[in-house]
Order: structure tokens, then sequence, then C-alpha cells
């Protein structure tokens, strides 16, 4: 007898290792429509075999995190200007599936004059179209499609026609341009309707599989978040109020009239993309590099506190430092919505070779400068690897055997200087004699760089001294700062 498996889709990562926390669920709200309309492309992608060429653009709004979880090539853009960038990616790579992934504060607010662009010019690229009437990520604002009557934050006793106009449909508006290919609405409220966006999103990546050019879906989902309602009420709201407003329906499709053709050959091919882009051969630029220990070679740093303890300057001035001693490197501040509450971080990377992800998730390295970035970061960081945290702010020791621990007074250190803040640059020392993975040259070189008032350089360079007298105190004690 035939069974049936209903598995996760290979276009999905198994675990979603670039999420800080919570790694087997998404950042969707409960009853949001995102997911399910990720399920719909992510199983869409490996059934047609494209996982490897597709492109994924996610720009600005609740689903800008869709590189957590889709196993293709991604690429953020400037919210409103995915299209733009579909346009740059189908045409350097027509071979590639690219998708544009859109909510509609993005794609027809912001965005607006960049998808009507787009879809005139019939770039054979897919767009997906979250239609929720609303503002999610910022927490509810006004979209061009809420509708007549609907509260949100910016329209608190409903939208007015003669205040905000009508609210706009996007699929008329754009299946009455020449280009497009196919244009539809659907919803996703129940299994019915699941299966009807089901069989819209394949054929529109099919649509551009088969070379014929712009398909655009647009899917009415619910944000019970933004709406302010549960789920259910959500459900409901879309039946009863979004279904007349929005009918569902295809808008246009000549897709049946165009012949299937053979994609082109990419214009860049990744053996000749160096030499088009004219990136010059990978080479260290410094030969006088120190001999680093194995253990604290290439390290990828994450360093996380709270806002205001000069989190993202220390990031920045290692990064800078590193520069200056020869490491190729990256330096990314991450804050997000799921970030709220949490911890202001920053990942850098210093490295012999070129950095192919700003992105950490599994630290060599972890800086702790309070509690709740020890408890975030602590199990991300590898095995052998090195946790610095200040022993001033953070009464409890990580509970890691397998890695080493530093317990830097940071802090009291810092106000021992008569200053705070340059706790930062006592850890920031602290790590570059511990690791030594430069010299202090670069770093103090590096200052004058990153410091605007150059009256504060002289106290920033003592605390660096002070983080490396630390260590070198501790070394010839032969103990961790743990122990201490
Ligand atoms: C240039 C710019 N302007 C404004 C914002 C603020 N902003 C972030 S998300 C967003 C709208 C998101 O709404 P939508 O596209 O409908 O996506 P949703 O979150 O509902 O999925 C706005 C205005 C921004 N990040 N960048
Ligand atoms: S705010 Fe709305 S769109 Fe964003 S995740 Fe929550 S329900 Fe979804």
């Amino acid at each position: 007898m035939a069974t049936k498996a209903y598995i996760k889709s290979e276009s999905f990562y198994p675990v979603y290792e670039r999420k800080s926390g919570l790694q087997d669920v998404t950042h969707y709200c409960p009853g949001c429509g995102h997911g399910v309309l990720h399920k719909l492309i992510a199983e869409a992608l490996e059934d047609f075999g494209v996982r490897d060429r597709t492109i994924l653009i996610s720009p600005v709004g609740c689903s800008v995190f869709a590189y957590y979880y889709f196993r293709v090539g991604n690429i953020q853009s400037a919210h409103g200007r995915a299209p733009a960038v579909a346009t740059g990616i189908k045409r350097v790579y027509p071979h590639s599936i690219v998708l544009s992934y859109q909510g509609d504060g993005d794609l027809a607010a912001i965005g607006a004059n960049n998808i009507l662009q787009a879809a005139n010019r019939g770039e054979n690229i897919t767009v997906f179209f979250v239609n929720n009437a609303i503002y999610g990520m910022t927490g509810g604002q006004m979209a061009p499609t809420t509708l007549i009557g609907q509260k949100t934050t910016t329209t608190p006793y409903g939208r007015k026609e003669k205040n905000e106009g009508m609210p706009m449909r996007v699929s008329e508006l754009i299946s009455v341009l020449d280009a497009p290919v196919y244009v539809e609405r659907t919803a996703i409220t129940d299994a019915q309707h699941i299966m009807k966006t089901r069989a819209a999103v394949r054929k529109a990546i099919r649509n551009q599989i088969d070379n014929k050019g712009f398909s655009l879906i647009e899917v009415l989902s619910a944000c019970p978040s933004g709406w302010k309602i549960t789920p259910v009420q959500a459900k409901h709201w879309i039946e009863e109020v979004m279904y007349k407003n929005f009918p569902l329906g295809v808008f246009k499709d000549k897709s049946g009239e165009l012949e299937v053709k053979a994609s082109e050959r990419n214009v860049f091919s990744a053996a000749n993309l160096e030499t088009a882009l004219e990136i010059p051969q990978e080479q260290l630029i410094n030969s006088q590099m120190p001999v680093v220990d194995q253990q604290y070679k290439n390290p990828r740093l994450i360093m996380a506190g709270f806002g205001g303890q000069g989190i993202l300057m220390l990031g920045v001035a290692l990064a800078q430092a590193g520069m200056q001693a020869g490491y190729q490197v990256s330096w990314i501040p991450s804050y997000g919505p799921e970030m709220r509450g949490g911890t202001a971080n920053c990942h850098v990377n210093l490295s012999e070779h070129r950095v192919g992800s700003p992105l950490i998730s599994k630290p060599t390295v972890l800086v702790a400068m309070n509690l709740p970035s020890l408890e975030k970061f602590e199990e991300s960081v590898i095995p052998g690897g090195l946790i610095i945290y200040d022993k001033s702010l953070i009464n409890e020791s990580p509970t890691r055997s397998d890695v080493t621990v530093m317990a830097i007074p940071a802090t009291e250190m810092a106000d021992q200087l008569g200053n705070t803040r340059v706790a930062n640059m006592i850890i920031l020392g602290a790590y570059v004699a511990f690791s030594g993975i430069m010299s202090i040259q670069a770093v103090k070189e590096s200052l004058p760089l990153i410091i605007k008032r150059k009256n504060l350089i002289p106290l920033n360079e003592t605390a660096i001294d002070k983080g490396i007298e630390f260590v070198r105190q501790m070394q010839k004690q032969g103990r961790s700062g743990e122990k201490d």
C-alpha cells in the first residue's frame, strides 16, 4: 500500500542556525500567513529540482529573515527594491530562478514604482506579494492595501477615502500592463484556498523555468498581531471583509500561449566572476603577520551586551585593527525585531582568507558583556572556543566545560580609570593579548580611525593596556580569569 510522508522540504534548513534563538521554529507570529506561503514555495522549488539555482530576495518587512529558513541563494534588498535587484540578478544569471518576496508596505508603498517598472519590462522573475493590509513588522501602520474603515496605528479612527485614498488593488493594476504573463490573487485561509495558492505558486515558478516572463501572485495573508485580533478572528476577517475588497482569481494568464524556451547562458560563471568583477587575486596584504596558535586562528567572534556598552564599537575597533594587521575582515551589527529587549551584538570575522559570509552562527569566540548575552550565545560557541565575559556585570559563570573561559572585571577596571565606557577597550586589549591574533601596535594605530574625539584616544590606549596587563598577570599566575 502506498504511504504518504509529510516531511519538511529540503529547500528549508533542517535547523535555523542563522537565527539567534529558538532555532527549530520561525520568528513569525501564530496565525501569520508568511509561514504557509514559505512552505508552498519551498515545496515547489524542491519538486521542480531548482533549489540549487534559486535566488530569493527578501526586502524589508516581517519576511526580511527569509534567509533564516530557505536553503537557496538569499539576498536582502533595501525596502521596496527587490524587483530591481531581481532584474539585475536575472539578467546576469538568466539560468537562475529569481524570486522576489514582498509585503504590501514594501511592494505597494515605498516600492510601488519599482514593481510597476519591472512588471512593465516583463522581467522573467516571479513575485510573491503578501497582502496583509498593514505594515506588520513595524507594529501595524496603514499600508496602501489597508481597507476603508480599517483601524491601524496611523489611522486610529479607520482609513477614510477622503484622507488616505482607496485601497490599492495591485493585481488589477499590474494586469493591465502589456508585459506580465501571469497575475493571480489567492488566499490561504483554509485547505481549499491553500491548494489553489499551491497551484498558483507552482505555475508562477514554472513560468520562469520555462522562460515565459513576469508572474505575480498576490496572497491575502493574516497578520493577527498587526490587526490586533486572534488568528481565528483574522481568518474570518479575510473571508468576510478582505475577499470583498480584493476578489480572488486569475487577472491575467498568457502562459498557455507562450512557447517554452531554454535558458540563456549565464553572463558570469563562478570561474570567471573574479576576473569579470576585477577582484584582485587573493593575497595577504601584510606578510609580517604574527604566528597565531591554531586554536585562535581565523576567529569568528560574536560580541554582545546591552546598548550603550560600546559593543558595536568594540567590533569596529577589532575589525579595523585586523584590517590594519593584514587580515580579511567583516563586521556586521545584528539587530532586528526578534532582538527586542535582548542584546546589541555584532559579528566580526578576522581571516587569512576571503570572508564568505559576515554572519556567524557558530562563533569561535564569544564576548559577553551582560547576562542575557551570555545566556543567549553560550551554547553556540564551538567546542574548544573561547568565552570572555565581564565579571563585574555577570554573576553567573558559563556552564560549558569544553571551552576556555576568561572572566574579566572589565567594568570595574574601567571605573577605576574614571570612565565606565572604556570597558570595551579593556576587553579588546585582553582578547588581543590572549589570542596573539595581532600586534598591540596594530590595535593602537587603528584607534584614530574610529575615535572622532581625539582627546579620548589616550584613555582608550590606557584601557587597552589594562586589558593586556590583566592577561599577562593571569598567565604569569597560570590561572584563568574564571578561577580568580
Ligand atoms: C527605507 C525604510 N523606510 C521605512 C522602514 C520601516 N519599515 C520596516 S518594515 C516596513 C513595512 C513592512 O510592511 P510590509 O511590507 O507590509 O511587510 P510585513 O511586515 O507586513 O510582512 C517599514 C515601513 C525601513 N525599514 N526602511
Ligand atoms: S507582525 Fe504580522 S506579518 Fe509580521 S510575523 Fe506577525 S503576524 Fe506575520
